[in-house]
């Protein structure tokens, strides 16, 4: 099976997992783990912030965040597809008391004047809009980039606003890639910013949150409310390190893999997607008269050897990662091919 589920269903490369056996550790809940401290430093260093905090999944990255940024009853401008939104089970409203105001973007891009006419004025009456979340890249936008100039007028308009700026960039690495902007540079940009190790990246477990020292120290609290502070972690922190090591720059073999899915997609009558909008791994497309909608090609997919999700009644995602060479990649082409040409 050729597997474009997502880029978390990648397993450690034997490598990694030597790093991980030879892990040297300790109680990272007594803050005694070197490799922790490691990785948190190391990090810091490529998001040019103070300080970064190891958590289990980016969901937790996430929402500790948000949680040490804001106050219950405070809102939040984000985009309607952003992940903090819809995969991650109401914890904005269940764990921070937060409102969330979605703004329609296309691509999941937002624009600097929409959100400026989302924040509320200062009346008794209405929510205090507290954080501007953006998502890069754009997981429903297709693996977008918000251009780095957008991302600074919006934080323009944060900080005339006094509101607090947060990058969920879970594949902030790829924007980074794609682009050739350092992660630092965009970083820079917000307050606080949550990555990923266990997507493009490759390593089995873990994000990082990263900001200034003062409020790194506040999520640490927060890790501690949800259960996350972890012991002998060093173990999957080695992972992490060795994929911020050796996995970043390859990961433009993953968005040339994911360009020659969409053309192949391009070419084919019963399946909708501008090859130009795949900016990165991620390659959305809508299915188009195809009996059974999207539902029916993943399954003709699947008997095809592909796995992938559907994200609609007529959308499909793929991802590229780590697991998936250029060679099963152009396989995957040809079955999107068969299966979306004439049915
Ligand atoms: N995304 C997963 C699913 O939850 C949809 C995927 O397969 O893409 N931010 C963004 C932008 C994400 O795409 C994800 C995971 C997360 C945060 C959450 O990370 P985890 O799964 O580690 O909690």
């Amino acid at each position: 099976m050729i597997d474009l589920r997502s880029d978390t269903v990648t397993t450690p490369t034997p490598a990694m997992r030597r790093a991980m056996a030879e892990a040297e550790v300790g109680d990272d809940v007594y803050g005694e783990d070197p490799t922790v401290n490691r990785l948190q430093e190391r990090v810091a260093d490529l998001l040019g912030k103070e300080a970064s905090l190891f958590v289990p999944s980016g969901t937790m990255a996430n929402q500790a965040a948000l949680k040490a940024a804001t106050q219950p009853g405070d809102e939040v401008i984000c985009e309607r597809g952003c992940h903090i939104v819809n995969y991650e089970a109401g914890m904005p409203a269940v764990f921070s008391g937060l409102m969330t105001n979605v703004l329609d973007a296309p691509r999941g891009i937002l624009a600097p004047e929409q959100v400026e006419a989302a924040v509320r004025a200062d009346n008794v009456h209405l929510p205090r809009t507290r954080v501007v979340e953006l998502e890069i890249t754009s997981n429903r936008g297709g693996g977008s980039i918000t251009p780095i100039e957008t991302v600074r007028a919006i934080a323009d308009v944060a900080r005339r606003h006094d509101l607090w700026m947060h990058l969920d960039g879970a594949r902030l690495w790829n924007a980074a890639v794609a682009t050739g902007i350092p992660p630092a540079e965009w970083a820079a940009l917000f307050d606080s910013v949550s990555v990923c190790l266990s997507k493009g990246l490759g390593a089995p477990v873990g994000s990082m949150v990263a900001g200034s020292a003062a409020f790194v120290a506040r999520v640490h609290r927060v890790r501690k409310m949800l259960g996350g502070g972890m012991r002998q972690a060093g173990v999957i922190a080695a992972a992490g390190l060795y994929a911020v090591e050796h996995h970043i720059e390859r990961l433009a073999e993953d968005h040339a893999n994911a360009a020659i899915l969409a053309r192949a997609l391009a070419d084919a009558p019963h399946a909708v997607v501008n090859p130009d909008d795949v900016e990165t791994n991620i390659v959305i497309f809508d299915v188009v008269d195809a009996a059974g909608g999207a539902s029916a090609v993943v399954a003709a997919l699947k008997d095809g050897g592909v796995l992938c999700n559907a994200i609609g009644p007529d959308r499909i995602r793929l991802v590229t990662h780590l697991d998936v060479t250029r060679d099963q990649c152009e396989r995957a082409a040809g079955v999107l091919a068969d299966v979306l040409g004439e049915r």
